[in-house]
């Protein structure tokens, strides 16, 4: 019998325990660790889902220079002489490594040391710049030293749980089963803030939809209630803080009324919350990206400590501001001190520190002042200035705020290696090298999730063709640039026992991060390895990082909110979908997890779309100063007036529309360098195709070159095949041509309607069916021909082509639990029909809801809903 393999999840900093037991030819089934502390055996859709993403397709698996096949030997002396022939003659700036939170933190370790000790530039950078920066800054401004006090514990503990800019419910499910838990067992209150009404809204006991960026106000205006309510712990103050002179005076002037009106909520509505928060000492306060994306950032996170610190509810069960992690690795990266700010091993750039640091490494010349932050990295290559680019593990053709400018400084930049499990993103089709680097269920080595725990990642199949693991890599580039002996590393274990050791190097206790237990691990014990929490409950003395252990209160005051701009009058938010990863490379894999949502939505206030004149299902382009995309319009009651929102996932290897990237501005925190990706001025308006359509096909259709004829066209997995979205001007014909594959044809049209209707066989088998109308008039359901893909007895051509079977069946609707495949519709009926009042209820009658819980607020919205419609 195959024993199962302990592993943990590839997505998000929940960090979630896996047990992984192999099924043959790359085959895995995949449940949940009930041992490990993050999840206790819960996973969610995207966890449940992995082992539909773990295939060979679209994989790299040979390195390549030029486009052309290459060994590994020919690749790592390529790429170590490039890079070392730019720093000869332009100096150590003149490189730079673009990193990433996916990578393991042994991986981080070697990029980090061999960039900043070694080529001596702190160029290296990392997508947490974009994602966890402001929260890091902030930590830094308040503790001296970049730690998250709170653990998962602390949510179950906790009496009031706070969600700041956090849609939990889709980005960190896990975690929202947890709050449910604590609510349901202790009766713990939720309170989410957020200017959208998100699926984590379900069933909070408030919701504040704040104006976007008014978060300081909001938090100045707590302080001040608790100061006036007499619930600031005082002798915490006088014993632990540093208050800056004046600082009482910004928060003294926060009375709720005002508050409440730069907010934009209503008072009484606030008052509920202040009052709620000044009552409720257990109160965790969770925060991510609707605080960090922000051009105020890292006021944001400091206004949020602010609270917890003069209240005293830090370092005590149940009591913590907690900045939750977006990437698996996220706190590794910071660990390992892998951003451009940082040194290494939560020291910075004091003589003392770049001294130390030095030394531990034996290193010939070493950083001695920070390196470009990511968006000012990717403006010097555009300049010209750094000439060479390693890019791993990240996809910043896609995901960097104007990504169109990041598109051009890539291919201006003289050389540039991309290292990805993936043979085709966006960012590799700039690379002069492409290396193949190992993916999850190859990868050997740990990980560090939002509580500090540090899990293995243990591989489950062997490197498929030439893959290899991003530390050896790294090693073997660095040994070719003449570094044999500082990166003498054989396995993952030699290069954690090195990371360990630099953490404790003369730490005598000014560092809270701190592996001293790991120093002497065998290999097998680090093979072994159980996950463990480093740190402890921070802050549980009082005593800070900061030179005199006091932890800081800073000052900060809502800056001046955005004005509403004559040419750019909305504000473009954007975020994630429940059941994607970021760019798709691999989530955009399974069908089971692109049924959620098959297309990229912009989300509308119904104002807002009866003021532009868009329906539901309509197209729109959203337009910004840094470009423009099209997406298919979803009118949404828990959207703010004069916002839209929209998706980051969609790329150009899957769509010519809802290319999110290209719109966001590249406007950073003064503090952080975080870009403020959750509000760039945008317009939004109407697009009127003649035509529009929808194709399933078996084979993946249609190269994205093709899909540019269109106006707007999307393609995704859909059960064994694929399905494409898309709309058009002019003649169609052309078009239709160049999608249909080979095969038998049978077709019905009508050119003079502008109907076409066409399927392809082989044999008996569907090939790809298209389905194109005017404009606006109705196209058959999806589902039933998704179906026809893969059924084994032929439906009759008249069926096919009417695009549903002879004896009619119900319509699902759009796919909400994916476990069990059950729709919208059926959902909305059933709960209906037998009058269901709760979740679990659903369950029962529908098996809905109980195996990933994924779905389960959205089937509560849906409860709601129903309730609504009879009672009212
Ligand atoms: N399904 C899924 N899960 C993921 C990921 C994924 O790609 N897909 N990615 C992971 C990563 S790397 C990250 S960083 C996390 C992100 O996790 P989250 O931060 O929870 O997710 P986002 O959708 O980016 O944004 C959170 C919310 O911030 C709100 N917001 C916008 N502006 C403001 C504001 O001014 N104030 C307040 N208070 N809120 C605002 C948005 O409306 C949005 O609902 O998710 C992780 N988990
Ligand atoms: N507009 C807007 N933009 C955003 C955000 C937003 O909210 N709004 N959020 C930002 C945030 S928080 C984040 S974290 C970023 C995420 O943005 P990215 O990091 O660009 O997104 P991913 O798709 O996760 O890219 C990871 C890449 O690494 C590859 N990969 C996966 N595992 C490995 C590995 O082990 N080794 C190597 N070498 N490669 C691997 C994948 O195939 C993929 O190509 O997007 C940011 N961009
Ligand atoms: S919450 Fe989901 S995506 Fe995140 S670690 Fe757990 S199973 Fe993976
Ligand atoms: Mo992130």
């Amino acid at each position: 019998m195959v024993t199962a393999i302990k592993t943990t999840c590839a997505y998000c900093g929940v960090g979630c325990g896996i047990l992984a037991t192999p099924t043959g030819d790359r085959g895995v089934t995949i449940a949940g660790d009930p041992d490990h502390p993050a999840n206790a055996g819960r996973l969610c859709s995207k966890g449940t889902h992995l082992g539909d993403t773990v295939g060979l397709e679209g994989r790299l698996l040979h390195p390549e220079i030029a486009g052309r096949r290459t060994s590994w030997d020919r690749a790592i002396a390529h790429v170590a002489r490039r890079f070392a022939d730019t720093i000869a003659r332009y100096g150590p700036d003149s490189v730079a490594f673009y990193v990433s939170g996916q990578l393991l933190t042994e991986d981080y370790y070697v990029a980090n040391k061999l960039m900043k000790g070694f080529i001596g530039s702190a160029n290296i950078d990392t997508n947490s710049r974009l994602c966890m920066s402001s929260a890091v800054a902030g930590h830094l401004r308040a503790f001296g030293e970049d730690v998250v006090p709170a653990s998962y514990d602390d949510l179950d503990d906790a009496d009031l749980i706070v969600l700041v800019g956090a849609n939990s419910a889709w980005c960190h499910p896990i975690v929202h089963q947890r709050i449910q838990a604590a609510r349901a067992a202790r009766g713990s209150r939720l309170v989410v803030i957020d200017p959208r009404r998100t699926e984590t809204c379900e069933g909070a006991d408030l919701h504040l939809p704040l104006r976007p960026g008014a978060d300081v106000a909001l938090m100045n205006g707590l302080l001040a209630y608790c100061r006036a309510e007499g619930i600031c712990d005082e002798q915490y103050i006088a014993q632990h803080l540093n208050v800056p002179e004046g600082f009482w005076d910004i928060i003294d002037a926060c009375d709720l009324w005002s508050t409440a009106r730069t907010c934009d909520v209503p008072p009484a509505d606030l008052r509920r919350f202040y009052e709620l928060f000044a009552r409720t000492p257990r109160t965790v306060t969770m925060f991510s990206q609707g605080i960090n994306q922000s051009l105020r950032g890292t006021d944001q996170v400091n206004a949020i400590l602010n609270v917890h610190l003069a209240t005293g509810r830090i370092g005590k069960p149940g009591a913590a501001p907690f900045s939750i992690t977006g990437q698996p690795n996220a706190m590794g990266g910071r660990e390992v001190g892998g951003l451009a700010s940082t040194l290494a091993a939560h020291m910075d750039f004091a003589p003392d520190t770049i001294a130390r640091v030095q030394r531990f490494w034996s290193a010939p010349r070493i950083a001695e002042k920070p390196g470009l932050k990511a968006v000012d990295l990717f403006r010097r290559i555009g300049e010209g200035k750094v000439k060479a680019l390693w890019v791993m593990a990240t996809n910043p053709a896609v995901s960097m705020p104007d990504a169109g400018r990041v598109r051009e400084a890539l291919a201006a930049c003289p050389f540039v290696v991309v290292s990805d499990c993936i043979a085709d993103t966006d960012t590799s089709a700039f690379a002069h090298v492409k290396l193949p680097a190992a993916g999850w269920g190859e990868k050997d080595g740990t990980v560090t999730n939002s509580e500090r725990v540090i899990s293995r990642q243990r591989p489950i199949f062997a490197m498929p063709g030439e893959a290899r693991a991003d530390w050896w890599i790294v090693t073997q580039v660095a040994r070719a640039m003449g570094w044999r002996n500082a990166f003498a590393f054989e396995r993952p274990a030699d290069v954690w026992r090195e990371h360990a050791r630099l953490s404790t190097y003369q730490n005598g206790g000014t560092r809270l991060f701190d592996l001293r237990a790991q120093v002497a691990l065998s290999n097998a014990d680090y093979d072994a390895m159980a996950p463990f929490r480093w740190g402890g409950r921070p802050f549980a003395d009082g005593l800070y990082s900061t030179p005199d252990g006091r932890a800081r209160l800073l000052p900060v005051a809502q800056a001046p909110l955005q004005p509403v701009l004559a040419d750019w009058p909305m504000t473009l938010n954007t975020g994630r979908y429940r059941d994607q990863w970021h760019t798709m490379t691999r989530t955009g894999l399974s069908s089971r997890l692109s049924v959620h949502r098959q297309e990229p939505l912009v989300e509308l206030h119904p104002e807002d779309a009866l003021a532009l004149g868009l329906a539901e299902g309509a197209l729109a382009r959203i337009a910004t100063p840094q470009g423009a995309s099209v997406y298919r319009v979803h009118i949404e009651p828990g959207q703010r007036c004069g916002e839209a929102f929209a998706p980051i996932h969609w790329t150009d290897r899957q769509s010519t529309g809802g290319r999110t990237g290209l719109l966001s501005r590249p406007l950073v925190d003064p503090h952080s360098g975080q870009p403020g990706f959750k509000a760039t001025p945008a317009r939004v308006e109407a697009v009127a195709p003649a035509w529009h359509g929808f194709m399933v096909a078996a084979e993946e259709p249609a190269r994205p070159e093709i899909l540019n004829a269109a106006l707007y066209a999307t393609r995704i997995r859909a059960g064994a095949g694929w399905l494409v979205e898309f709309a058009g001007d002019g003649d169609p014909q052309a078009f239709l041509a160049a999608m249909l594959p080979a095969g038998s044809r049978i077709e019905a049209s009508d050119a003079k309607r502008g109907r076409h209707r066409v399927a392809v066989l082989d044999g008996d088998r569907l090939k790809a069916a298209i389905m194109v109308a005017p404009a606006g008039s109705p196209l058959p359901t999806r589902d039933w021909l998704v179906a026809q893909l893969a059924a084994a007895e032929p439906e009759s051509a008249m069926a096919l082509l009417a695009g549903r079977p002879a004896t009619p069946q119900a319509d699902r609707g759009p796919i909400v639990c994916v476990c069990f495949d059950v729709g919208l519709k059926t959902l909305i009926a059933t709960i209906a029909e037998q009058r269901l009042a709760s979740v679990e209820a659903v369950g029962a009658a529908l098996s809905a809801g109980t195996n990933c819980g994924s779905c389960r607020p959205a089937i509560s919205k849906l409860i709601g809903e129903s309730q609504e419609a009879v009672n009212g």
